[in-house]
């Protein structure tokens, strides 16, 4: 269940990237224990991707910020072939760890739990009673298309559709594509479509997203619905599900959200991501004294030892992603360049 998200420009440490890939993602099914190697290994994945020029050895490695012995160790396990650990940890339990998790809605905590219950193949999730819900199953019968990585002239056409159609809904919605699209990748593993609507002549998007779900349904594009909103009518509401852009066409996962104007440019920084800038970017708020969130940059947040919300905090920055990174004093970084 590895999924291809290699890059058209591959750099000539590609290789030694995916190696550190493969680990994250066994590490990934193993939670708790690891949480420290995991992020140093999806860092490394990162950095080496960056980084122009070949390197041979894990001590070459150390010069890069970020690497320290034990990667180090491990790169030079990777180039002298050894089985090393990755060899050790490449066990069914592992791999099959690494399948699930890849199914819709299952996550790696709950990968790693249908591992210990005895579950090793997808048929197995398949033929025996594991307590899935009706989304996961239909993110089990659809696996062999929904693992597959979404070329990004699709994703464009599949966006063209669906803003067609909610733009003949209502011409005054804002719609925006926001994830690995955004941030400029070859292919994607999902749509992710925000929506909103300017609200200085008083009206809102409310209703829109159910007439538009309902449209996409009519014109054969909607296949599957995975998770509806608590509250269709609410202003911030997300459907997900799955289309497909001719009968022929391999199912794509969708997610659609709609949120309140003014939440606009939180929304669409925290959903073009990537998780790990994301993250990035949280912490560095919190060190000058603010929270971050998908709905805006609060001043005067109040945390206790463990770092629990006691107090919410006054929004101070939320309409568009230039203000905050304004406010946080940081230069204001295109989609293209948001990751670690
Ligand atoms: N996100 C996050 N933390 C999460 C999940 C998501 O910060 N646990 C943010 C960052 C992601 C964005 O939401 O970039 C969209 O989530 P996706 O899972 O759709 O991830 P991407 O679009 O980045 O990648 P993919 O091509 O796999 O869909
Ligand atoms: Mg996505
Ligand atoms: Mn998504």
């Amino acid at each position: 269940g590895q999924k291809h998200t290699g890059n058209v420009n591959e750099g000539p440490n590609e290789w030694l990237a995916k190696k550190f890939d493969e680990l994250f993602h066994i590490y990934e099914g193993q939670v708790g224990k690891n949480d420290f190697a995991k992020r140093g290994y999806q860092r490394a994945a990162g950095i080496l991707r960056r980084t122009t020029y070949p390197i041979k050895s894990g001590a070459q490695a150390m010069t890069l910020k970020f690497i320290g012995q034990s990667l180090a160790d491990r790169i030079d396990e990777f180039i002298s072939g050894e089985p090393g650990r990755l060899h050790y940890e490449d066990t069914n339990e592992a791999r099959a760890i690494s399948t699930f998790k890849d199914c819709y809605g299952i996550g790696p905590k709950q990968a790693y739990r249908l591992v210990e219950r005895g579950a090793r193949t997808l048929d197995d999730l398949k033929t025996k009673d594991f307590g899935l819900t009706d989304g996961q199953k239909i993110g089990l019968d659809l696996y062999d298309e929904l693992v597959q990585r979404i070329p990004r002239e699709e994703c464009r056409q599949i966006f063209d559709k669906i803003r067609t159609a909610a733009l003949a809904i209502e011409p005054k919605l804002w719609i925006e594509i926001m994830g690995s699209y955004r941030r400029g990748q070859p292919h994607s593993g999902d749509v992710d479509i925000l929506i909103t609507r300017d609200t200085s002549d008083g009206l809102t998007h409310v209703g829109v997203l159910k007439r538009l779900v309902r449209t996409l349904c009519e014109q054969g594009f909607i296949t599957h619905h995975l998770s509806e909103p608590h509250d269709w009518d609410e202003l911030e509401a997300k459907w997900m599900g799955v289309g497909r852009m001719s009968i022929n066409g391999i199912h794509r996962r969708i997610d659609i959200l709609c949120i309140p104007y003014e939440n606009w440019g939180a929304a669409l920084l925290y959903f073009t991501g990537n998780d790990v800038f994301n993250r990035s970017m949280r912490l560095y708020a919190r060190k000058k004294g603010y929270s971050l969130n998908q709905r805006g940059l609060y001043k005067g947040v109040i945390r206790d030892r463990t770092g629990q919300k006691t107090t919410e905090g006054v929004m101070v920055a939320s309409r568009t992603e230039h203000e905050i990174f304004d406010l946080l004093g940081i230069r204001w970084r295109p989609p293209e360049e948001r990751r670690p």
